[in-house]
């Protein structure tokens, strides 16, 4: 909370300046931390502030944003304040100035003592005695930690420690983070009983794309500028991946980009930029684009939830038909085709029935992206899908087929094209190989049989976000009481004897014993017996790379609160702690497991896990010459940094790489992109049966003001106000034939479970679909979810049939939520 209430304090010109990529979502945004003693301000004359701008008259337009969320006080160790400002960096590519209503209250989500947000921030280790919470120091922590997963590895082996483990860039992840906790979890621990963040198992969200020899992050931000045509699967990126709409689809579908084209394409027809949008749910993202491009340049195909993969078959069979496949290169560069074709074959009709979309609509999204244009070249398409298929009907088929159209008509390895995930958060990934195979064991359904004795949480939050939610918080919540009762029974024990009495209760009494590493005391972290504190971006050194493999450094300019450490310290404090452990037991063989964590800053983390990869041959998205990046070239990157895998160090310069395979070199053992056969095959079982029961489908997903599971949104007025519950829009006609209002409060409930959420009417639903805010923590939407997943466990988390029912109304909901439509129109 800043002192000045009058006015938002300008830096000063000394003030210290740093960069810092947005922790949040994957575009990963420029920004500039300005930081400078709390009792100084600096001047209106461009020389007297260090943005260098004048203030003593009316600036341009868009010269720069700059709101109060932007600002905040904070204060270090040393009992200093200091004023602090995050602002979008205007020379960043990736965002090119702008911010979002997430990024842009960076400042305010940083620790500041006396706001809601500092004081929940967790600052000390909490043990639980069995009915109550206690501060401890690292030590003790340590010691109970190391003990008990020594006790669980010599006795039970190392399956009986799980995980759920964040594995991306950003905040709550990073090079450094990833490669700690990968390197005690995978080399000294050796499980492979650990899931991800956000889905039930350790594997890929592009499974498929990966077989096929396509890395998932193929091209630059900027080729979405000058593409032809942009194809959004299941993605509604003007809520979820701002900046990369606003910054680079938008300028191509309003057509300021046509000279830029002319100048990378000069034989080929160009002009204003088209869009083909994939979702059964008219967006925020369809309505926008119809606005900024025009209704004639926008095409949404609002199929039936579930059946992309169809669409995408019946899309490749016309196009082939009309002989509009790129041959040559289909011959030399691929293989496969003709058995894929053959499997997916799918004609007009079948596909509109399927997919409930007209043949109309089929054969003009074809013609729009695939058929010659005026100068017979191709045109060019960048594909992006997210998570309406990555968490769709079969993600590994849908994938499939969407890559299979993509390669077959040569939209990647171009410049213009691409087939990309548009991501989710930005990526940071380095980790020694997953010691289990594939696929994954499936650890949410493994905890629910009762399997497991010790499961440490590292920033994510499964009450809220994984799928079966309901089932999976009962059993969770009941194994963990086993450990309290305990635990309250022991008085006066040592540390060992406490081992002795958790290990008792994991070991004889189907208890679970869990471990929570977070920023805030979440949901998980209440039924937790150890809960340890992080630190986030700005207080740590952090390395990412965005969606476009832009690698960049966000530098730390605080201290954190109370003693929380970087996630990578705490790993390395684990590690140490075994360590100590075996050798004391002359155990040598387990005491090298747990070595190499001698760290003492982020930079030494960095340089083993990111640096060291290749070397290592580890699975790292850091390709072969990652260690040419230091921290000290990052610093001078800037916010700009350098698109991975990194080329050469020349003249004081990274040079990076920003289109994959324009060699036409795919990711496979013979070098050529692999077409797999991926026939539509209809819906899971439970979906079946479920819409037979359920009068609605329950879609879910994001929405602007959101981030993730609220868990610094929560503590905002500002934003939990504007959601005091998890929204769920509904049709005006549907919510009519219930009762429902705007602002009521409505129960979702089938076989899976029952969730709560606020009604928030939109006429732009179907009839029969909703659409709820996932993750929340009023209002879990997760807990109507079933446990169904594909061959790789992959959730189908946009898949839940319901009902609805009325519960009442909430007149202060009413009172103070505004409910005014969220779409353009
Ligand atoms: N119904 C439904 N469910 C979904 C989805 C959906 O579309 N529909 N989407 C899925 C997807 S894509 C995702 S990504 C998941 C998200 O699910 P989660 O990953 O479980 O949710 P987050 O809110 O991202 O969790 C981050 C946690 O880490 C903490 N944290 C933040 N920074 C740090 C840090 O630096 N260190 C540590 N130790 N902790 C930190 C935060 O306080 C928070 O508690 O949800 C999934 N669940
Ligand atoms: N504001 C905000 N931005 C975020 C996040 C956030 O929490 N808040 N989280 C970040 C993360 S971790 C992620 S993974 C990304 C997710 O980014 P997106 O994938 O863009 O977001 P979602 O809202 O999960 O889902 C996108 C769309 O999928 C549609 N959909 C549902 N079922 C189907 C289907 O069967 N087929 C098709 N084609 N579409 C379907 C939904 O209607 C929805 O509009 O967002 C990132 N950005
Ligand atoms: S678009 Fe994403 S990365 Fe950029 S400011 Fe918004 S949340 Fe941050
Ligand atoms: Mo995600």
């Amino acid at each position: 909370m800043t002192q000045f209430k009058d006015r938002i304090p300008l830096p000063p010109a000394d003030a210290q300046k740093t960069n810092m990529a947005c922790h949040f979502c994957i575009v990963g945004c420029g920004y500039h931390v300005y930081k400078w003693p709390a009792n100084q301000e600096g001047g209106r004359a461009a020389d007297q502030n260090a943005l260098g701008l004048d203030f003593t008259r009316q600036l341009p337009p868009m010269q720069i944003t700059m709101t109060p969320a932007m600002v905040n006080q904070i204060q270090d160790h040393d009992g200093r304040q200091h004023n602090i400002m995050i602002l979008p960096d205007k020379e960043c590519s990736v965002n090119k100035g702008l911010s979002s209503t997430r990024g842009g209250q960076m400042a305010s989500v940083m620790y500041s003592e006396k706001t809601p947000i500092g004081e929940r921030r967790l600052k000390y280790p909490l043990a639980y005695s069995g009915d109550d919470w206690s501060e401890t120091n690292w030590e003790h922590a340590m010691a109970l930690y190391a003990g008990l997963t020594q006790r669980i590895l010599d006795n039970d082996g190392p399956d009986q420690l799980y995980f759920n483990l964040f594995d991306h860039g950003g905040a709550g992840g990073g090079f450094e983070n990833t490669w700690a906790t990968g390197k005690l979890i995978f080399s000294g621990m050796q499980t492979k009983m650990v899931r991800i963040h956000n889905r039930p198992a350790y594997n890929s969200e592009c499974h498929a794309s990966r077989d096929m020899g396509v890395g998932e992050l193929n091209n630059s931000y900027e080729d979405a500028e000058v593409c032809d045509v942009i194809f959004s699967i299941g993605g509604n990126s003007y809520e979820t991946q701002s900046n990369w709409f606003l910054a680079h689809w938008e300028p191509n579908l309003r057509g300021s980009n046509v000279a830029k084209k002319r100048e990378w394409f000069p034989d080929e027809t160009v002009g204003k930029g088209k869009v083909i949008l994939v979702d059964p749910r008219r967006t925020p993202t369809v309505a926008i684009c119809e606005t900024v491009a025009g209704k004639d340049n926008v095409l949404h195909l609002a199929l039936q939830p579930g059946t992309d993969t169809a669409l995408f078959n019946g899309l490749l069979t016309y196009v082939v038909d009309q002989g509009w496949q790129d041959q040559g290169f289909i011959d030399e560069h691929t293989s496969g085709f003709d058995e894929m074709l053959a499997a997916n074959r799918m004609e007009l009709d079948e596909c509109s029935r399927i997919t409930g979309v007209d043949r109309a609509d089929i054969i003009k999204a074809a013609e729009w992206a695939y058929k010659p244009k005026a100068s017979g070249h191709a045109p060019r398409a960048m594909h992006a899908y997210e998570k309406g298929v990555i968490w769709g009907n079969d993600n590994y088929r849908i994938q499939s087929a969407i890559v299979n159209l993509a390669v077959a008509t040569h939209n990647v390895g171009r410049r213009g094209t691409g087939v990309v995930r548009m991501g989710g958060h930005q990526e940071g990934y380095t980790r020694p190989p997953y010691p289990g195979g594939r696929p994954a064991p499936y650890i949410d359904q493994e905890l629910i049989k009762g399997n497991g004795m010790m499961l440490t949480v590292w920033a994510c939050n499964a009450f809220q976000t994984t799928i079966n939610a309901e089932t999976y918080r009962q059993v969770i919540k009941r194994r963990a009481a086993i450990v309290n009762q305990a635990l309250a029974e022991a008085r006066g024990a040592s540390t060992d004897e406490l081992i002795d009495i958790v290990y008792d209760a994991v070991k004889n009494k189907g208890g679970l014993y869990i471990v929570d590493i977070d920023l805030y005391r979440t949901k998980f972290a209440e039924y937790s017996h150890l809960v340890l504190p992080a630190t986030h971006p700005g207080e740590m050194n952090l390395t990412s790379m965005n969606g476009e493999r832009r690698l960049r450094l966000s530098e730390r300019f605080m201290d954190p609160p109370g003693i929380a450490r970087p996630d990578w310290l705490i790993a390395a404090n684990m590690a140490n702690a075994l360590k100590q452990r075996y050798e004391e037991t002359g155990n040598v063989e387990m005491a090298e497991r747990f070595a190499g964590f001698d760290w003492t800053t982020d930079e030494d983390a960095f340089n083993d896990g990111f640096r060291m990869a290749h070397e290592k041959e580890i699975d790292s998205q850091g390709g072969p010459t990652g260690h040419l990046a230091t921290y000290e070239r990052l610093r001078a990157a800037g916010n700009n940094g350098v698109q991975l895998p990194i080329k050469a160090y020349q003249d004081g310069k990274l040079v990076g790489t920003e289109m994959l395979y324009t060699d036409n070199n795919f990711d496979t053992d013979d070098g050529k992109a692999h077409f797999q056969p991926s026939p539509w095959n209809g819906f899971p079982e439970v979906i079946e049966r479920q819409k037979e029961q359920y009068d609605f489908w329950i879609n879910s997903g994001r929405t602007n003001q959101i981030w993730q599971s609220a868990y610094h949104d929560q503590h905002l007025a500002f934003r939990k106000g504007r959601y005091p519950m998890a929204p769920i829009e509904i049709h005006p006609q549907d919510a009519d034939s219930l009762g429902i209002a705007n602002g009521d409060i409505v129960e979702v409930y089938n076989d899976y479970g029952a969730t709560t959420a606020m009604a928030y009417i939109e006429p732009d639903l179907k009839r029969g679909h909703v659409f709820m805010m996932f993750g929340y923590p009023n209002g879990v939407q997760g807990d109507v979810i079933s446990e169904w997943t594909d061959r790789n466990h992959i959730p189908y988390y946009k898949g839940a049939w319901a009902n609805l029912r009325r519960i009442g109304a909430n007149p202060a909901y009413l009172r103070d939520v505004s409910f005014k439509r969220r779409r353009y129109s």
